[in-house]
């Protein structure tokens, strides 16, 4: 799976890079007087000590470079801040829902989610608001981190610039399931957003009522539909159409099997997507989020009615 990254990867990280390049400088600098002072004033050298006492050049010089150096420090740091701060007026917002244990995503139209689906190259602005205690909003890879506070209004906001997902964590522990509360933010191209924002039903699987399974919002809100399609096309991943049953070629641990697909393989596949993977097929399956033994249970039966 691609690593997403946005503009705000790129701002934090030229500061991270700035302030360990300039603490790296000093600690050889330090480190190199260090030495050569405690050859150069060796006993055998220099047998006399020498005390000095003050030098007005010398206190004037340490002080200045230090506070010049942490004012750059500072000045790169809080251009940062404000890109960080500063949300463009065009940007897509989504309402992001913290509760015990996990994180709810709804768009301008209505739209519903558990994973946060964002376009390439387009300003996001999340407002973040709890249901109940305070959780933290952490997307490690795009360096945000922001708490939500139930009664309190947060916000952050980002630019995609790379396609492929991230974790999204909660930094706050926040109870039994804190390290569950986990989701993925997926970064498309413009036109495969567009076409998810727009669709109400993904795809078509011939003359079956898909309204009627309730596999299908479940899947259509943990992101599946994107890479699986359920009319018999192939997409990133295999079609879904027909899947219970059909006899398939799989590589486990490098080597090929065939396998017929029944319950157990069907868990497995999406307990563990990178088990076993479909001949033909790359390892991008990304794990599912916040999957309980119930929405298991609902995607498994509605696999098998998808015939
Ligand atoms: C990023 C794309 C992607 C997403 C999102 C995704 N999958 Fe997959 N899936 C794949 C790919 C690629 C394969 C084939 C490779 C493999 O077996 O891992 C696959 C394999 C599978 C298989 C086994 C298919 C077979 O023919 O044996 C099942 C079942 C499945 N996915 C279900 C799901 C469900 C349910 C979800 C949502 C919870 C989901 N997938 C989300 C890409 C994805
Ligand atoms: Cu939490």
């Amino acid at each position: 799976m691609n690593r997403a990254y946005a503009n705000t990867t790129v701002a934090v990280d030229s500061v991270f890079w700035f302030i360990a390049g300039a603490s790296a400088l000093l600690l050889l600098l330090v480190t190199g007087l260090m030495v050569f002072f405690a050859i150069k004033y060796h006993r055998s050298r220099h047998p006399q000590a020498q005390e000095t006492y003050e030098s007005t050049l010398l206190e004037i010089t340490w002080t200045l470079i230090p506070t010049a150096l942490v004012m750059v420090m500072f000045w790169y740091g809080y251009r940062a801040f404000l890109t960080m701060r500063n949300v463009p007026a065009d940007a897509l917002t989504v309402k992001v829902t913290g509760m015990m244990w996990k994180w709810g995503f709804e768009y301008p139209n209505g739209k519903k989610t558990e994973v946060l689906f964002v376009p390439l190259n387009k300003p996001v602005r999340l407002n973040l608001k709890s249901v109940d205690v305070i959780h933290g909003f952490y997307i490690p890879a795009f360096r945000l981190k922001e708490d939500v506070v139930p009664g309190k209004d947060n916000y952050l906001w980002f630019q995609p610039q790379g396609m492929g997902a991230a974790d999204i964590y909660c930094s706050q522990f926040c109870g039994l399931k804190h390290a569950y509360m986990m989701s993925r933010v997926e970064v498309l191209s413009e036109a495969d957003f567009t076409a998810w924002y727009t669709s109400t039903n993904t795809t078509v699987a011939g003359t079956l009522n898909l309204s009627a399974l309730p596999g299908i919002p479940l899947m259509q809100s943990k992101g599946c539909l994107i890479c699986h399609r359920l009319d018999g096309t192939r997409g990133t991943g295999p079609s879904l159409l027909g899947i219970f049953g059909r006899t398939e070629t799989v590589i486990e641990n490098g080597k090929e099997k065939s396998v017929v697909v029944d319950d157990a393989y069907l868990r497995r596949a999406l307990k563990e997507p990178s088990a076993e993977i479909v001949k033909g097929y790359a390892d991008v399956m990304p794990p599912v989020p916040n999957l309980t033994e119930q929405d298991l249970e609902t995607i498994v039966a509605t696999l098998k009615q998808l015939k």
